[in-house]
């Protein structure tokens, strides 16, 4: 459906009463249940596909479906819901976005601090693929690090070191680590320790192995590489935000 100028102010405008009338709703509640207020400001925790899992600021989730007309929420998004019944409810509102992470025009995730592209030596990393995620963080002026994981199967770990010094040379961190024999982590772990934090990069270098690591009671389904063809297979189906229970959010993307 494509809206008239007029149909799409007449939305916006709505949709930022909403945001108000929700500003105003839990500068009144501070010190009163969050539930008594109609409108409850929550986080997108994950989506799939009409529905969304939707963390309320005290840490309650609800199962959420959308208002009609105000765009799809993604992982990360600032939104305002009312609730329907006990765990679950309608977004109505989503809050402007600091900003947007796409893969090919379609959105994955909004508000993210820090991207991390993780890729491996199975299946081995390559380039182009290594270049065109950093193009597409500059361009959206976000954040970008490199992990390169499974670094134990490396039969010549000096020219994978080489391999990534053009990145580093240009000022990017690179962390080489393996999830497996847990080495290398610590110093990643530190830099994980506030903020939201993407991981994105091919079916089946290990972002969802590397997230389970680093929360140990989260038990992510990860699955093997294919031994013929060396590569993923797509085991990690939904963009979801986990949280480090020390501080921190981890985002798990499907590769
Ligand atoms: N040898 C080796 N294997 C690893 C390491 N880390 C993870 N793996 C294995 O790599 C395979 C793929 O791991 P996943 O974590 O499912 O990969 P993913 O990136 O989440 O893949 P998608 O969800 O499909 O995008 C699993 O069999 C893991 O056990 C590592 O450091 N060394
Ligand atoms: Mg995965």
């Amino acid at each position: 459906v494509t809206l008239t100028r007029r149909q799409k102010w007449r939305i916006e405008k709505i949709h930022s009463e909403r945001i108000a009338r929700s500003n105003r709703a839990s500068k009144n509640s501070e010190n009163i249940d969050l539930h008594s207020t109609q409108e409850i400001k929550g986080r997108v925790i994950t989506r799939y596909g009409q529905r969304q899992l939707v963390e309320s600021i005290d840490k309650q989730l609800y199962q959420c479906t959308d208002r009609r007309n105000i765009g799809l929420s993604v992982a990360g998004d600032k939104v305002v819901f009312q609730k329907t019944d006990n765990n679950e409810g309608v977004v109505t509102a989503i809050q402007p976005r600091t900003n947007e992470l796409k893969r090919q025009k379609k959105l994955i995730a909004a508000n993210i601090d820090q991207l991390w592209l993780v890729v491996a030596l199975e299946p081995h990393y390559e380039f182009e693929l290594i270049d065109r995620y950093l193009i597409m963080a500059e361009n959206e002026n976000l954040p970008i690090n490199i992990i390169v994981n499974k670094i134990e199967l490396a039969k010549n770990l000096e020219q994978v070191s080489k391999d990534f010094s053009i990145y580093k040379n240009i000022d990017y961190q690179v962390h080489f680590l393996s999830v497996k024999e847990e080495h290398n982590l610590d110093s990643l772990k530190s830099s994980l320790s506030d903020k939201t934090h993407i991981f994105l990069g091919q079916s089946g270098v290990g972002k969802s192995s590397l997230i389970n690591t680093l929360i140990p009671d989260l038990d992510l389904r990860v699955d093997e590489i294919s031994t013929k063809t060396k590569l993923g297979r797509h085991t990690t189906t939904n963009t979801t935000i986990h949280h480090i229970p020390s501080g921190g959010d981890l985002i798990d993307s499907p590769g």
